[in-house]
């Protein structure tokens, strides 16, 4: 049994949040020999209702869980934090311009990064999950100048989830016999999953498909379209945005990243460029990534054919325009 590590949670008592924090308890984040101890940082308005997660939390006799507190100030919060899970953003509403959402939501991880650098700990690390993700994680890490760059990732783990699982079904293949799918770019309409590495039980994935008839028009005109879009579409099926999902990619992402990817394929996550595959360095754009002790490392060497570089190129113009808007606004 090693050290608590002290894993704190913003937006704790939103969905995702609530979703996220009970199997965090139960190990789903560290694994099952590493003990937590959950700060759970909300708004002041929200901080009552993430004291109730917080008593239930205690509810469940969590053998890993040491321990839960709640705050509604960044500083407390992060202090000797090892891990980040960054889920409260401020959502765009009626009217919002995309400048203010920008705007806000630099003013929460410009905060929260700065915090990070003056408490917590050592080896701490973060997963952005409030939107934009990307640039969020791009705007805390300029705030943690003492805190290594690539601590600081955003999740596209449900993207690639959301592909895996399209590509199964397409190749009546289970989920475990896919291998190699990545998700490039940004987690935005303009994301770029990409099929041309992945395989089926071993084949290629484009070779299993067009024996099924399901050629590059399917790749571009259904498959990318609706993993981009997936979003919208449980929206609009479950009358509320994807919740458990996101949890659980969330979750999936720190583990792996700590625990390390399967020998055998890779993950995506959105981690700063090294420059690779022409992502402008210290842009936070999502790759195909392998974790081994701790470090996520970029899947070198891949070859991408026009098509997949006008994809990813364009996911990054995007990611660039979200940082000059950023920049523009005096908030890097
Ligand atoms: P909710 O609105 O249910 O919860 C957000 C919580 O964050 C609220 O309780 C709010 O009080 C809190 N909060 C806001 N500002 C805060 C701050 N400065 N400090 C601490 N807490 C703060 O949203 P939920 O459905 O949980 O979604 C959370 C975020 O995840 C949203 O930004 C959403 O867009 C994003 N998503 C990202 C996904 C991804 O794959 N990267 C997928 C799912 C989700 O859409």
């Amino acid at each position: 049994r090693s050290r608590p590590a002290t894993v704190t949670v913003t937006g704790a008592a939103g969905q995702i949040g609530y979703a996220t924090v009970f199997r965090a308890a139960a190990g789903d984040l560290l694994g099952p020999d590493t003990p937590i101890r959950l700060h759970l940082l909300e708004l002041p308005q929200a901080r009552r209702a993430a004291e109730g997660t917080a008593l239930e939390l205690q509810d469940g006799a969590f053998p890993l869980l040491e321990g839960v507190e709640v705050f509604d100030d960044a500083d407390a919060a992060f202090d000797g934090s090892s891990v980040g899970l960054l889920i409260g953003a401020r959502p765009r509403s009626q009217g919002m311009e995309r400048a203010d959402l920008l705007q806000a939501n630099a003013g929460i991880f410009s905060v929260q990064g700065r915090a990070v650098n003056r408490g917590a700990a050592e080896d701490f690390r973060a997963v952005v999950v409030g939107n934009p993700a990307n640039t969020n994680a791009y705007i805390a890490a300029s705030h943690a100048p003492d805190v290594p760059r690539e601590r600081f990732t955003a999740l596209t783990r449900l993207d690639h989830h959301r592909a895996v699982a399209q590509l199964a079904e397409a190749t009546g293949a289970r989920v475990a016999e896919i291998r190699g799918v990545a998700i490039w770019g940004n987690h935005s309409a303009s994301q770029y999953p990409d099929l041309t590495h992945a395989t089926v039980a071993g084949r290629p994935a484009l070779e299993v498909l067009a024996e099924r008839g399901l050629g590059l028009d399917w790749v571009d005109g259904t498959f990318i379209p609706r993993v981009a879009g997936r979003g919208a579409e449980i929206i609009d099926v479950r009358g509320g945005s994807s919740v458990a999902s996101a949890a659980h990619a969330a979750l999936s992402h720190v583990r792996d990243w700590v625990l390390g990817t399967p020998a055998d394929t890779w993950t995506s996550m959105a981690v700063p460029s090294d420059g690779s595959y022409g992502v402008p360095e210290g842009l936070v754009s999502s790759f195909p990534v392998v974790c081994r002790d701790g470090r996520a490392g970029i899947v070198p060497d891949l070859a991408l054919d026009e098509f997949s570089r006008t994809r990813l190129e364009r996911s990054v113009r995007e990611l660039e325009e979200e940082r000059e808007a950023v920049q523009r606004l005096g908030l890097l």
